[in-house]
């Protein structure tokens, strides 16, 4: 257990020296100097590799030095010279590395040749991928393709995601969970609804030409760094912004560039002119009361809203009833605050809204955001310069890979194109999300499981739940380029098939590939990896898809498998003429600045919802209710993290260094549940769904300026708390920023003996992050 957290408060701005010196020290450690060199220059470059850090979009106009802090430990994590060989592998039973730590984990390195653990085996040894491709081929061929899940992790390139789902419906199934469905899934079904398409209606040059932009449930210092500097711009231009968060992120109070002089060594520039610190689960009722507010003063874009919009008239009728007392008890903000707020959105001629995790990982998550753009709806600010709405994405590609149709519900539209292009019936029944498939592998509904990229047992809620969900597999295949704990929680039969990643130059029959990509602002651009792979022996993505498809389905349909992973062109040019926006694909995705998918609602103000219109949505004011006692946690990021991937101990910005055991909680709450600061505490969580009792242990209290009733700690840590069968209606994410907890001292969260078919319960240190779920009676 880490019982050396060392607390230093909270850090007022973000990036600057420090940031730089950070980033460096991490290359130099793990690249070594000319590695670095060669790398960092090319990244985010024209004929440079695509940072695999977010999916904050690039700027037209980059610096030599297009990246940031994040960003570098991202590429030192995978361009790393350290090896995961098979002798590693031999010297380590799978039950011996499984006690290890993600962090420890993913220090050894970059995984060299494919491995497999056999039935009853207690190590990993090596195979050859052919005899790898076999097996795979082997196991599909035998089962219902219903009984196969297809995961993907949103860092998959646009050749191998559309690969992927081909292979997929080839062989007869649309169980194709993503990253996505945990994400922003809520995102993609209420901007469905409401304007037509899932996607951001903004560009990068609107960020700059904006007025307002408001930022809610998002941490752009840590997460999108990226996003800083266009913030930057929009300030130096006279922009307003506004923050919504129950935490004051120290990249949302005040910014060093460490791109320029002035950012390094003057004051910065302050960011947020207005901080509002919501409660968790409280923007519903801030939103409708910035609503009711904007109807009062009569502050709307009529001509929009007649032109433009349907349902108008019951949304403002619903707003205009809006209780007050229960819109500032909900957001936990006073009607000063809210007005304020109100009053920037009504002067603001072009606003934009950004939101990410802090609003979609909720149970009334679609709700929410159909609430923001209700706002937007009723200023006009859609398909309008400098506004728009912007979720603004996560994995680098991850709004490729849906466009690819990495999706489990694929449109009808998608797969008559699949058809007419292949020839073949692709299913047309939904497949299963992220959360249904843990329940197919559960119940012995699904027997295989592969992940292109990503930790699923460890990113995925409910541990315990998940993990032995996974263990109830006959083959567990993941695709990656290092260690991480979904290969030491497997199937009867484990394959590790390891991959090039986007620093790799990726060479074939036809000689050098590059890949594609898509950003948050539906741009998509080539990449091309600098350094030599890691090891003979790695295969890239494409590569290994079309492996174990040929090796399944031959040629069955007359797919071409193995032509097209030695010319990735070919895979382009399905592309064109399935997806749509596309057409000659590889020639406009290579010109510099590549292009920009189409997006009706932001380039012409046309909506293809039911209406043909933008839809207004009524929602109830709804919030969780917290019972005395208890606190609203949420699980988030550190700054020294990639998801499921821990670069280091220290959360620079929120002053915590050395550990990541802790829990953030208002002072008065502290005293009120009897604690002080620095207690170490067991989080206790039940919820009402299913009673079931689940503990997270071992965590030290930090005094944090949260809102009261609002608590914080880190993710994939708390992922024990969060059940299974707790997600947002309509979009199945799991509600991760809403666990309802109680803090006990620790070790006294004694709960009954864990039910025996669920196997989380663990005494080693080093899990004993590691929660129980357990049955009450
Ligand atoms: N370095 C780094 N970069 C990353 C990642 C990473 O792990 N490390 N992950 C990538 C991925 S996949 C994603 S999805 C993004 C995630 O990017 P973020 O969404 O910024 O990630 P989180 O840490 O989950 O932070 C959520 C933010 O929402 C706030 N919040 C929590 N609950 C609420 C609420 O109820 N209301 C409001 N208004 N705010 C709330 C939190 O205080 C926090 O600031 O980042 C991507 N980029
Ligand atoms: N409690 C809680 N849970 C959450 C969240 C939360 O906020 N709170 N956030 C959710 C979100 S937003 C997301 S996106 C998911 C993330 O879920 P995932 O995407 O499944 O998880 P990651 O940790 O990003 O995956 C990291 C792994 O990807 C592999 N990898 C890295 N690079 C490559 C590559 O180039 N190719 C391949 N094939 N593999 C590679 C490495 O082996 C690494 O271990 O987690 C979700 N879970
Ligand atoms: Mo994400």
């Amino acid at each position: 257990m880490e019982r050396d957290v060392e607390v230093t408060g909270q850090k007022k701005s973000a990036a600057g020296v420090p940031a730089v010196a950070v980033a460096m020290k991490r290359a130099l450690t793990h690249m070594g100097a000319t590695r670095s060199v060669k790398t960092l220059l090319k990244l985010n470059q024209k004929d440079g590799f695509d940072c695999m850090g977010c999916g904050w979009p690039d700027p037209e106009h980059r610096h030599v030095a297009e990246f940031c802090e994040n960003g570098v430990k991202a590429v030192a994590e995978e361009a790393l010279t350290d090896r995961a060989t098979p002798q590693f592998f031999a010297r380590h039973s799978i039950a011996d590395l499984d006690r290890q730590t993600e962090l420890w984990l993913g220090k050894q390195g970059r995984i060299t040749h494919p491995m497999i653990k056999r039935p009853g085996g207690d190590h990993y040894e090596p195979i050859e991928w052919d005899d790898a491709f076999a097996l795979i081929a082997d196991h599909l061929q035998s089962i219902d393709p219903d009984e196969a899940i297809f995961y993907t992790s949103g860092r998959t390139s646009n050749e191998a995601a559309f690969l992927y789902q081909l292979f997929a419906r080839a062989y007869g199934t649309n169980n194709m969970p993503d990253c996505s469905n945990m994400c922003h899934e809520s995102t993609s079904v209420a901007l469905a609804d409401a304007i037509g398409i899932g996607k951001a209606s903004v560009t990068i040059n609107d960020v700059y030409n904006a007025d307002l932009i408001v930022i809610a449930g998002q941490n752009p210092g840590s997460n999108h760094p990226r996003m800083l500097s266009a913030l930057e711009v929009a300030k130096k231009r006279g922009a307003k912004i506004i923050a919504i968060n129950p935490l004051r992120e120290a990249g949302l109070v005040r910014f060093h560039n460490p791109q320029n002089a002035r950012g390094v060594v003057g004051p910065g520039t302050e960011m947020a002119d207005l901080h509002l610190p919501v409660r968790i689960n409280g923007d519903l009722a801030l939103f409708q009361g910035i609503g009711s507010l904007l109807l009062e003063w009569d502050a709307i874009d009529r001509e929009f809203i007649e032109q433009h919009t349907q349902g108008f008239e019951e949304w403002a009728a619903h707003l205009r009833e809006v209780d007050w007392n229960y819109v500032e008890q909900t957001s936990g903000l006073s009607r000063r605050q809210i007005t304020e707020a109100a009053e920037m959105i009504r002067d603001s001629s072009a606003t934009i809204y950004c939101w990410a995790m802090g609003l979609t990982q909720h149970r009334n998550s679609v709700n929410i955001i159909r609430e923001l753009a209700n706002l937007a709806f009723a200023r006009g600010d859609i398909g309008k310069r400098g506004a728009g709405l912007f979720p603004v994405r996560g994995h680098s590609n991850v709004q490729g890979d849906r466009t690819m149709g990495i999706w489990e519900r694929p449109p009808a539209s998608f797969l008559d194109a699949l058809q007419k292009e292949f020839g073949f019936d692709p299913p047309r029944e939904h497949g299963y999300d992220t959360v249904d498939s843990i329940r197919a592998l559960r119940d012995g509904k699904a027997s295989f499981f592969m992940g292109l990229g990503g930790n699923f047992v460890d990113a995925t809620p409910d541990t315990a739940v998940t993990k032995a969900a996974m263990r109830k597999a006959k083959l567990t295949v993941q695709v990656s380029t290092k260690i991480n704990r979904s290969h030491l929680v497997t199937g009867e039969t484990a394959l590790i098939l390891p991959t090039l990643g986007r620093t790799e130059k990726d060479v074939r029959g036809t000689g050098e590939q590059f890949v594609t990509v898509e950003d948050s602002a539906c741009v998509i651009r080539s990449s091309h990896g600098p350094l030599e792979p890691a090891s003979p022996h790695l295969r890239s993505e494409v590569a290994i898809i079309a492996g174990i498809a040929a090796a399944t389905l031959g040629d069955r349909h007359g797919i071409r498998w193995r032509e097209m992973a030695e010319d990735y062109d070919l895979i382009r040019e399905h592309i064109s003429r399935v997806v749509p926006g596309c057409e000659d694909y590889s020639r406009r995705a290579t010109r510099q600045g590549g292009f920009v998918l189409p997006h009706g609602p932001r380039d012409s103000r046309t909506f293809a919802t039911d209406s043909g219109k933008a839809e207004f949505a009524v929602s109830p004011i709804e919030a969780l209710q917290v019972p005395e006692g208890h606190l609203l946690l949420q699980t988030m990021r550190s700054h020294d993290q990639f998801n499921t991937t821990i670069y280091g101990l220290d959360d620079r910005y929120r002053g915590v260094n050395g550990g990541r055991r802790v829990v953030f909680v208002h002072r008065e709450d502290i005293a009120q549940l009897g604690f002080d600061p620095d207690d170490l505490v067991d989080l206790v969580t039940r919820w009402e769904g299913d009673d079931v009792e689940r503990v997270a242990e071992g965590f030290r209290i930090v005094e944090y300026d949260t809102p009261r009733g609002s608590a914080a700690a880190y993710y994939p840590e708390t992922n024990a708390l969060v059940p299974l069968d707790s997600t947002a209606e309509g979009s199945n994410t799991p509600t991760s920023k809403s666990v309802v907890v109680r803090l006990v001292p620790a070790g006294t969260a004694r709960p009954h003996l864990a039910d025996s078919s669920q196997d989380g319960v663990r005494a080693d240190d080093a899990h004993k992050a590691e929660w129980r779920p357990t049955q009450l009676s």
